[in-house]
C-alpha cells in the first residue's frame, strides 16, 4: 500500500488510445479514427512508443504552464499523457542518468507546427533545470531563448502555407554540466532561402525583419537610414503589407539582441545594412546608348553612407565587373542592364544571407562553452533539437523546394533507420530475440538526388560548370535522358507521376543553375571588405582577394546543401534520438477541421504506420523490473512479504505468472517486455479498480478507524 506513489495523471478511453501501438488492429482506419478523435477532443499529442504524434491544434492550448511541467518533471514517459515535455523529459533523463547525448528530430510539413513544438521543448528544459537559480546558468538559458526571437525576425517569413514559416534550418546543441545544468549550446544554420529578399511569390512576404523595421523603427531610425515607413514603397517588400505585430516584434527583437549582448554600433549595422538592401532594390539602371547608368545618384548615396563606403565605389560595382582575361590581364567590363539587375538582386541577397550568418556566429560567441574542464566538471553533454523548413509544394516549385525536400528526405531516411537501429539495439542489449520488419525504404530517393556523377545534385552541377550556354532546359533535358530509366524520376515534361512524398507533382527547373551557381561578382565583395564599418567588413573576409586570386570553381549551392545536410545526419546519428512528428491538420487553419484526406497522406508518408507495426512486432511495452514492480504489486496477493526477499525479476515473474501471461512476455537483463497491450490493460484495469478500495482505506487508517 505504500506503493501507490504519486498520483497519476492518465487519461481515460473517452479520449481515444493515448498510444497507437494500443489499437486494437494496425490498420490505417483505426489509426486515422483515434487521431481524429483526438484532435476533436483536444490530445493534440499521441505516442507511438517513444514517439510523439503531435497535431497542430490552430489555438492557444491551456497545456504548456507550471502546473503540467510539473508533472511532467523526471516522470517515465508512460507515466502521463502524451506531450512534448514527456519525450523532452526522457531525452533529458538520458542525458543526466546516463550521460548520453541524445537528440530531438521534429518533423512535419510546412505548417504542421514544428518550430512551436521546437520552442516550448526548449522552455521546458529551461524550466526544469538550474533549481538553485545560479546566475550564471539563468543568464545562459536566456540567450538561449532570447535567440529564437531573433532568428524568427530574420529567418522566418509568411508563406502561402504558414504565416511564420521557417526560411533556415536549424539545429541547436544545448550543452550541460554534470549537475544537468545548461552550460552553453552552439546554432547551426541551413541554407536561409534568400532568394526571397528579392523576390516573393504571391501573397507571400520577405523575411517578417523588413517590416519590421519599417513599422517599428522609431521616426529618427527611419530618417537617419532615408527610410519610409510603408514597405509598398520599396520593390522588395512592395507585395507584403505590415501587420501590427510587426511593430511589437520590434520591440522584442531589439530587447532580444540587448539581452544576447550585441552593442548598439551592432544593432545599428544590423539595421542598416537592412536599409541598404531596401534601397538597392529601388535602384534602377538605364542605357544612354553606349553605357549603363544608374537612374539618380541619390541612392548611391545613401547606400555609401549607411555601408561607410565611397560613393564611387558603390556605383562602380553596381555597374562594371572585373574580369580577368585569358592572358592574366585585369580588365573592367561595362554591364549590360540586365547584368546589372542581376548583379544588384545578387548583391542584395548576399548582404542578408552574410547577415543571418553573422548573427547566427554571434550568437554563437556568446553561448559557447567556456572554461569548461572534463577533469573538474565531469562528461560535457548534449541534447539537441533540430526544426527544419517542411516539406512543401507550391503552385511555383525551385531549387529552394528542391533542397528543402531533398532535407526531409534524408531526415526521413534517419528516421527509418534509427527507429529500426534502436529497436534491434535495445532487443540485442536485452538479450531478446527480434523479428525484421519490412519498410518502404526511401534511400532510393535519397540516391537520385545526391548521387555522385548520375544524381540530379552531380547532374545539375555540371550543368554550371560547363562553359557555355547551357540553359535550365537544356539541363532537364539532359535529366530526363540520363534518369528516364528511374522508377521514381520524371519530369513535367514526361509529366505521369510524381517524385516526392506530397500530393501532385513538384517539378522546377526554371531559375535552378543561377541559383546553383550562386554567382556574385567580386567587386561588391571588395567593395564590402573595404567599409569603414568594422561590422560590416567582418562579414566579407572574402573580400580582400583580388579577381586573379579568386577560386574558379566555387563548390555549388546544392552541393554545399547536401554536405551540411550529410553533416547534419552524421550529427545526429551519434545520439540517441526522440522524435516528433507533426501533422497539419488542414489547410485553412482552422482549430475545427480535420481533414481526413490531408491528415491520411501525412500519417503514410511519415511511416507512422510502420512505426506502429515495428512496435507492436517486438514489444509494445518495455519497464525496467524495478518500476514494473512499484506499478503492479499492489495487484498481486503473493508479492507481500516475499518480495523483499526476491529480486525485482523474481518478484515480476510472480506478477506476470499470477494474471496468467507469461506467454506474452520477455525477460530481458533489466526489463520486462510486453508484446501485446492487452496484458498490461488487464493489469491497469485491475490497478484502476483497486485505487477506489486503497484510497478508502487510506482514508480509514488516517481517521484512526483502523
Ligand atoms: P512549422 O515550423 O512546422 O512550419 P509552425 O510551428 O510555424 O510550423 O506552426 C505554424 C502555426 O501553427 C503557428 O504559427 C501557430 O499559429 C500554430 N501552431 C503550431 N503549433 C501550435 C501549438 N502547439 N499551439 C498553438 N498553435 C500552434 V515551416 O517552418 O513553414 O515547415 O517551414
Ligand atoms: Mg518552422
Amino acid at each position: 500500500f505504500l506503493f501507490v506513489g504519486r498520483k497519476r495523471n492518465l487519461e481515460g478511453l473517452e479520449f481515444g488510445k493515448s498510444d497507437f501501438v494500443l489499437l486494437d488492429e494496425v490498420t490505417m482506419e483505426q489509426f486515422m479514427e483515434n487521431l481524429k478523435l483526438r484532435f476533436e477532443k483536444g490530445r493534440i499529442y499521441t505516442f507511438i512508443g517513444e514517439v510523439v504524434v503531435s497535431v497542430n491544434p490552430y489555438r492557444e492550448m491551456d497545456i504548456y504552464g507550471k502546473e503540467t511541467i510539473d508533472a511532467y518533471r523526471g516522470r517515465e514517459l508512460y507515466e502521463n499523457p502524451p506531450h512534448l515535455y514527456a519525450v523532452s523529459d526522457a531525452a533529458y533523463k538520458a542525458m543526466k542518468r546516463r550521460a548520453k547525448d541524445t537528440c530531438i528530430v521534429i518533423s512535419g510539413e510546412s505548417g504542421a507546427g514544428k518550430t512551436e513544438a521546437s520552442k516550448y521543448i526548449m522552455q521546458y528544459i529551461a524550466a526544469i533545470t538550474n533549481p538553485t537559480q545560479r546566475a550564471e546558468v539563468e543568464s545562459v538559458k536566456n540567450v538561449l531563448l532570447k535567440s529564437n526571437c531573433v532568428l524568427e525576425a530574420f529567418g522566418n517569413a509568411k508563406t502561402n502555407r504558414n504565416d511564420n514559416s521557417s526560411r533556415f534550418g536549424k539545429y541547436m546543441d544545448i550543452n550541460f554540466n554534470f549537475n544537468g545544468d545548461p552550460t552553453g549550446g552552439h546554432i547551426n544554420n541551413y541554407l536561409l532561402e534568400k532568394s526571397r529578399v528579392v523576390h516573393q511569390q504571391d501573397g507571400e512576404r520577405n523575411f517578417h525583419s523588413f517590416y519590421q523595421l519599417l513599422r517599428g523603427g522609431s521616426n529618427e531610425m527611419l530618417e537617419s537610414f532615408h527610410l519610409q515607413s510603408d514597405p509598398a514603397v520599396y520593390t522588395y517588400t512592395r507585395e507584403g503589407a505590415t501587420t501590427n505585430n510587426d511593430r511589437t516584434s520590434h520591440k522584442a527583437v531589439m530587447s532580444a539582441l540587448n539581452v544576447i549582448g550585441f552593442s548598439e554600433e551592432e544593432i545599428n549595422s544590423i539595421y542598416q545594412i537592412l536599409a541598404t538592401i531596401l534601397l538597392l532594390g529601388n535602384m534602377q539602371f538605364e542605357c544612354d546608348g553606349e553605357s549603363v547608368q544608374i537612374v539618380g545618384l541619390e541612392a548611391v548615396n545613401h547606400i555609401s553612407e549607411l555601408t561607410a563606403t565611397d560613393p564611387e565605389s558603390v556605383s562602380k560595382s553596381l555597374l562594371y565587373r572585373t574580369v580577368a582575361t585569358g592572358g592574366g590581364e585585369v580588365i573592367e567590363k561595362g554591364h549590360s542592364e540586365q547584368d546589372a539587375c542581376f548583379g544588384r538582386d545578387a548583391f542584395a541577397k548576399a548582404l542578408y544571407e552574410r547577415l543571418f550568418g553573422w548573427i547566427v556566429s554571434r550568437i554563437n560567441t556568446v553561448i559557447e562553452v567556456k572554461d569548461y574542464n572534463p577533469m573538474l566538471h565531469g562528461k560535457n553533454t548534449v541534447i539537441g533539437v533540430l526544426d527544419i523548413y517542411g516539406f512543401e509544394i507550391f503552385d511555383n516549385n525551385s531549387f529552394e523546394q528542391f533542397c528543402i525536400n531533398y532535407c526531409n528526405e534524408k531526415l526521413q531516411q534517419l528516421f527509418i533507420e534509427l527507429i529500426l537501429r534502436q529497436e534491434q539495439g535495445e532487443y540485442q542489449r536485452e538479450g531478446i530475440t527480434w523479428q525484421h520488419i519490412d519498410y518502404f525504404n526511401n534511400q532510393i530517393i535519397v540516391d537520385l538526388v545526391e548521387q555522385p556523377h548520375k544524381g540530379i545534385i552531380s547532374i545539375l552541377d555540371e550543368a554550371c560548370l560547363t562553359v557555355g550556354n547551357v540553359t535550365d532546359t537544356v539541363c532537364l533535358d539532359s535529366m530526363d535522358t540520363k534518369l528516364a530509366q528511374h522508377p521514381h524520376y520524371t519530369s513535367r515534361k514526361q509529366q505521369t507521376d510524381r517524385k516526392y512524398g506530397g500530393e501532385g507533382d513538384v517539378t522546377f527547373m526554371e531559375g535552378f543553375l543561377d541559383k546553383n551557381k550562386d554567382m556574385l561578382f567580386q567587386d561588391f565583395k571588395r567593395l564590402m571588405y573595404n567599409s569603414a564599418n568594422p561590422v560590416l567588413k567582418e562579414m566579407w573576409p572574402d573580400g580582400h582577394l583580388s579577381i586573379t586570386e579568386v577560386t574558379k570553381r566555387p563548390l555549388t549551392a546544392a552541393t554545399l546543401f547536401k554536405n551540411s545536410i550529410v553533416a547534419l545526419v552524421d550529427k545526429l546519428a551519434c545520439k540517441e534520438p526522440y522524435y516528433v512528428r507533426c501533422i497539419k491538420p488542414n489547410e485553412m487553419k482552422s482549430p475545427v477541421l480535420f481533414d481526413d484526406a490531408r491528415c491520411q497522406h501525412q500519417v503514410a508518408y511519415l511511416g507512422l504506420m510502420e512505426n506502429v507495426m515495428v512496435r507492436r512486432a517486438g514489444f509494445a511495452y518495455r519497464q525496467p523490473y524495478s518500476r514494473f514492480l512499484q506499478r503492479y504489486k499492489m495487484t498481486c496477493e503473493y508479492t507481500w512479504p516475499q518480495h523483499l526477499m526476491a529480486s525485482d525479476r523474481e518478484a515480476v515473474e510472480t506478477i506476470v505468472t499470477q494474471h496468467g501471461f507469461q506467454d506474452d512476455v520477455a525477460y530481458g537483463h533489466t526489463k520486462l517486455f510486453v508484446r501485446t497491450p492487452r496484458s498490461l490493460f488487464t493489469l491497469e484495469q485491475e490497478r484502476a479498480a483497486l485505487i477506489p478500495i486503497l484510497v478508502l482505506f487510506l482514508q480509514k487508517v488516517w481517521r484512526g478507524a483502523l
